[in-house]
């Protein structure tokens, strides 16, 4: 897959360039190419951004730069047969998960707009939009300063699930949030724990040291369930949240294994 990142902040996006990348290009996963918005703004200022039409707070990103940035990323020799998918992260676009994640391994060629300032001036999509798949997403409702952060993120979350990225693809579908069919499937992760088996007066439940494997497995099950009930019961159907109230309150686990809030959530089993 090849990966093109255009930022006015090129440095923002170094971190990629470390661990998760570096593996993913070593092993030939992943073609990143970053580039600086500024290299396409030709005044003596490289100016990219200007006054917002219709007045308001802040400045906005001028399409001039970003067309010719654009189209140099896109018309490059280098660059895969067919176009890209143009990412634009907005705190505007569609929610970016893990379904749409999956979506975008199946591209062969992403190439990212991150944004400044109040955000990029919207001829820029609607210009690309008639000319090659354009998705604007967003990591989520919270404000960031600019395109990058989200950016990073999503590249993150495309790039480990390409084949090939994870030594075992198993435990991909055991991830909450995956679309796969594991424990995982639309509840939150189990707690987990490592040696030693006691910490600072704290022990890992016995039943993760019982060796048998069935009650591990319930165990992790209920505790998914009851993380998901308490944090987000937006994941589950009605009917699942019902199920898994009910299961919750069935499988009883001493409530030591609860995290404080979900005492609470769960009215404090016992
Ligand atoms: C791109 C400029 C800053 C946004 C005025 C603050 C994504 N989940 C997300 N939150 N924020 C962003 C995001 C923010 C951006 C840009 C993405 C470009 N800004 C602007 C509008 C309000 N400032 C994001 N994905």
């Amino acid at each position: 897959m090849r990966v093109d990142v255009v930022s006015i902040f090129p440095d923002y996006l170094a971190p990629l360039e470390l661990s998760l990348l570096g593996k993913a290009r070593e092993r030939g996963l992943v073609d990143l190419h970053i580039h600086d918005l500024r290299a396409w703004a030709h005044d003596r200022h490289r100016t990219v951004d200007d006054t917002p039409y219709g007045g308001g707070a802040g400045m906005v990103m001028k399409p001039e730069p970003w067309g010719d940035a654009l189209d140099a990323v896109i018309e490059s020799s280098s660059a895969p047969a067919g176009p890209p998918v143009l990412v634009v992260p907005t705190p505007s676009g569609m929610p970016f998960d893990q379904a749409v994640a999956e979506q975008l391994t199946r591209a062969e060629w992403l190439v990212f707009a991150c944004g400044r300032y109040e955000g990029i001036d919207q001829r820029v999509v609607d210009h690309y939009a008639e000319r090659l798949e354009v998705r604007e997403l967003s990591l989520g409702d919270v404000v960031l300063n600019g395109g990058e952060v989200a950016a990073m993120a999503m590249i993150e979350a495309v790039v480990r699930l390409l084949p090939g990225f994870v030594g075992n693809p198993e435990s991909l579908q055991e991830e909450s949030h995956s679309t796969g069919a594991g424990l995982g499937a639309g509840l939150l992760e189990y707690p987990v724990y490592t040696k030693p088996a006691s910490w600072r007066g704290l022990e890992v439940p016995e039943v993760l040291r019982s060796g048998d494997h069935s009650r591990v497995e319930q165990w992790r099950l209920d505790q998914a369930r009851r993380r998901t009930v308490a944090r987000r019961p937006d994941l589950l159907t009605p009917a699942a949240l019902a199920d898994a109230r009910i299961e919750a309150s069935v499988h009883e686990y001493p409530v030591s294994t609860c995290a404080t809030s979900e005492k609470r959530t769960l009215g404090g089993v016992r």
